[in-house]
């Protein structure tokens, strides 16, 4: 082993041409690029969510890369094959608003964006491989959004259909929702609903296969993310019961989740959007009104606690069982898009009826009692379960029983059917944009629809077009791309001119680092096998319910289609915390941002990732600290100083017991970090055990001896998943040979752990799902402490409650637990 570094710089001075020199020196190598073929070892790939290109690199970028980058760099030091890729998510409105303001083409504003963060990137020195990056405004990459569409349609998982959008009748031009803040974000006009045609992807055909993924996934996703999934997808069983008009004109349809409250119907209520009630508006003038003063408020105005408002029909409805006449009113807390858009209304057994009914003077008749306790009527609605009075011969059996037999009469009688609702909708991806994937779809006059064959795409945007922000989309203004001629029948025909959501682009991106250039498929099913499901994925809370659902389901999409062979995209999921300053999000209105230029300009990208990772467990709330990243750049030359201390101190003989107990503490620390490091994602705590181990070794007596030698190399080893540089000088000054980067991980020596612990093994309904590491005499209370704290355990138990502990000291821990 050489020692060269008797004249080596100072970090401290060094630091930015370090840096530097090992970031050139890890491209030039291509350290970090993987071959799909190259090893037999396991693979493991590591993904972060894709920056979209807004210009610069935010903190909260930084943190979820350092983050990937931690787990990333730890599974390729335990010798797995790891697939660590980076791209862009291209396209999307900024272009085009920058385009409309600053007159600067939509693709060179985001290819220079791309450039400036792809520089910026580089310098946090994170281990991707560079060579798979794309964007998703490569035709090369959109051209097979085009053909997953296609694959779609084939497969009836596409459709036409009007719907009701944002419109600005000044700026003319369809808004997404969230540009809808007060009326238009351009010019403040009263925004309107109106119906155009769009196209849809018939996302709800998967809705209980999304469901069904959720069992997979519970021991990998954080519990919250799964439960917003599950709200979001909103999977309701109930029946819809038809309620035939007194006129005779018709009958009025509705979804109800309680069949057994139907004796308590006393009035009906539908949505304004509902047809009948816009029918109804051309004869009634009330209605009319109570229409226009409904189309003014937002969802949420109408969904929020407010006063119950409506407007009686004049139409009256028979109550299939009852035979009862009764009203039926619009009223706006009744929702357009949710089961039939009408209800059927008990007002003693539902909140928001009881209310409608008080202030509208309508009968409010009890139908369930509670079994034990008492009523809450007259005071509000009895919305649980108990028994049947009031309702014929269903009078004394329990609710539940009565739902079932209530709907069975129903379908009996023709009258009503079992149906489960669910409250995601399908998934409307067609915009009135420029900068976004063309749909490959031309009309022909003769041939009507007609999709574009798989060998003419990509169907490509063309460069030259004219971006107003009003009107239509875009591309309807260029002639040469709008017509074109029928492959069919060789008659004119033009092309559709909207592009597709952006959120189709990163819905399989993951699947096209596999093998990111293929140009005969989006993938090869090989490619994806070897690599898929992603291993690891880390991304904002924000990304819960849109971006992982969709990509969810394409991935569902993508295994009927025969690409993929798993069920799931993503294995295990991090949401990492926000990145926050004086406590509130970092932003640009309330100018408390903190570059991350500027901290890797003054203290390096080391010192910068160390103080991300230290601060904060990786999924809670990072508060920036200037007084923490001082902190960390002072280890950080501290640890090069010991090094120095290590390498040029002539060794003094140490007392063999003080040899042996630096030994110890070192191996104790090997095994907490890698325990904090894999199976807990507690990064913090692993760095503090790493800074304790160089406090102990600063303390040494016998600094430069063979211990102490060993140890520092394996404290350098352990910090060079959060300070990649400076191990990586440390790493080659204390003789290390090949990057540090790809050096196994440190094991740690049993004879050295002088085992006061014991590892206890934790199963859940006798399934083995954990194990705790307590002190060897630890008590049933420490135990059970120790389990209920472990994450795994956590995810586990979840909303379930514990019914019951079985414990073996010292051998087994059960837990038994049961829903609800
Ligand atoms: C009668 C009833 C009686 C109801 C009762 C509840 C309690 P979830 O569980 O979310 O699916 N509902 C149906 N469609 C609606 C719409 N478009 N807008 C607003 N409310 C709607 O909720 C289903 C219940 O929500 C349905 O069951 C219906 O009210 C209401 F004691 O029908 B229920
Ligand atoms: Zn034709």
């Amino acid at each position: 082993m050489s020692i060269e570094s008797e004249t080596a710089m100072p970090w401290e001075t060094d630091v930015h041409t370090a840096e530097a020199r090992w970031q050139a020196e890890w491209e030039e190598s291509r350290l970090f690029e993987v071959q799909a073929w190259d090893t037999t070892a396991p693979t493991y790939y590591c993904l972060v969510m894709f920056p979209y290109p807004s210009g610069r690199i935010h903190m909260g970028h930084v943190r979820n890369y350092v983050i990937g980058d931690v787990f990333a760099s730890y599974h390729r030091m335990k010798g797995e094959t790891v697939l660590h890729p980076i791209g862009w998510d291209a396209f999307g409105l900024p272009a085009e608003n920058a385009a409309i303001k600053h007159g600067i083409h939509p693709e060179r504003w985001t290819r220079d964006n791309i450039a400036s963060m792809r520089t910026q990137l580089k310098r946090l020195g994170i281990s991707y491989d560079w060579s798979r990056e794309f964007a998703t405004c490569d035709d090369a990459y959109y051209r097979w959004n085009q053909w997953f569409f296609l694959r779609m349609m084939e497969r009836g998982l596409v459709e036409r259909r009007k719907a009701p959008v944002n419109w600005c009748p000044k700026c003319c031009t369809v808004l997404a929702n969230e540009q809808v803040q007060n009326g238009c974000w351009r010019c403040s006009s009263e925004v309107h609903q109106k119906e155009l045609e769009q196209w849809f992807i018939r996302i709800t055909a998967y809705a209980d296969r999304l469901l069904d993924g959720h069992e997979a996934l519970r021991a990998g996703w954080p519990a919250e993310v799964l439960a917003m999934q599950r709200n979001w997808i909103g999977r309701s069983e109930g029946a819809e019961i038809n309620f035939t008009l007194r006129d005779g004109s018709g009958s009025l349809r509705v979804f109800t989740t309680r069949a057994d409250t139907l004796y308590g119907a006393t009035f009906m209520a539908m949505a304004p959007e509902h047809p009948w009630a816009v029918a109804r508006a051309q004869r009634s003038a009330d209605v009319a009104a109570y229409l226009r003063r409904a189309a003014r408020k937002t969802a949420q105005d109408r969904s929020a606690d407010r006063e119950k408002t409506g407007v009686d029909t004049g139409m009256r409805a028979i109550n299939p069982l009852t035979g009862a006449e009764i009203p039926i009113y619009v009223a706006d807390y009744i929702l357009p898009g949710y089961g039939t858009g009408a209800v059927m209304c008990v007002p003693a057994h539902d909140q928001r009826d009881f209310e409608f009914a008080r202030t509208h003077g309508l009968p409010v008749v009890e139908v369930i009692r509670p079994d034990a306790g008492s009523s809450t009527l007259p005071d509000a609605a009895f919305e649980s379960e108990g028994v049947m009075v009031n309702s014929g011969t269903f009078d004394g059996l329990t609710s539940a029983e009565c739902r079932r037999l209530i709907v069975e009469e129903l379908e009996r009688r023709g009258t009503g059917k079992r149906t489960v609702n669910y409250r995601l909708k399908d998934w409307l991806v067609s915009r009135q944009r420029y900068w976004g994937t063309p749909i490959p779809v031309i009309y022909c006059d003769t041939c009507g629809v007609v999709p574009v064959r798989d060998e003419d795409l990509p169907v490509k945007l063309p460069s030259g077009v004219e971006l107003t922000g009003k009107g239509d989309s875009p591309l309807a203004h260029v002639p040469e791309f709008v017509h074109t001629v029928c492959h069919r029948c060789g008659g004119p025909a033009h092309r559709e001119t909207d592009t597709m959501d952006t959120f189709v682009d990163s819905s399989w991106y993951y699947a096209r680092y596999t093998d990111p250039r293929n140009g005969n498929e989006p993938f090869s099913p090989a490619a994806a096998r070897r690599w898929l499901p992603v291993s690891q994925y880390v991304g904002g809370i924000e990304h819960a319910c849109m971006h992982l659902i969709y990509a969810r389901f394409w991935h569902k999409v993508m295994k009927d289609v025969g690409l993929v062979d798993t069920e799931e995209p993503f294995l295990r999921l991090l949401t990492q915390g926000m990145v926050t300053l004086g406590g509130s999000a970092m932003s640009k209105s309330k100018g408390n941002i903190v570059e991350p230029d500027t901290i890797i300009s003054r203290y390096g990208a080391d010192t910068t990732r160390l103080f991300i990772l230290f601060a904060a467990p990786p999924e809670k709330q990072l508060d920036w600290n200037d007084a923490g990243v001082e902190g960390c750049w002072r280890f950080i030359n501290r640890v090069d100083r010991l090094a120095d201390a290590v390498l040029t101190r002539p060794a003094k003989e140490a007392a063999p017991a003080q040899a042996h107990a630096l030994l110890c503490v070192y191996h104790r620390c090997v095994r907490g970090v890698t325990r904090d490091v894999a199976d807990e994602f507690q990064f913090n705590t692993a760095i503090a055990k790493l800074m304790e181990l160089a406090n102990t070794l600063q303390a040494y007596p016998a600094v430069g001896d063979e211990a102490s030698r060993a140890v520092m190399r394996g404290l350098v080893l352990m910090l060079s998943l959060f300070t990649p540089h400076l191990c990586e000088e440390l790493w080659r000054r204390l003789g290390g040979t090949g990057s540090v980067r790809v050096q196994p991980w440190p094991m740690p020596d049993p004879a050295y752990l002088t085992d006061t612990e014991v590892e206890v093994p934790v199963q859940i309904n006798g399934k083995l799902r954990s194990r705790v590491t307590v002190p060897a005499d630890a008590g049933e209370d420490t135990l059970k402490a120790a389990v209920l704290a472990d994450e795994r355990i956590k995810a586990h138990v979840n909303n379930r409650t514990v019914v019951r502990w079985v414990i073996v000291p010292g051998k087994m821990v059960n837990v038994v637990v049961r829903e609800g």
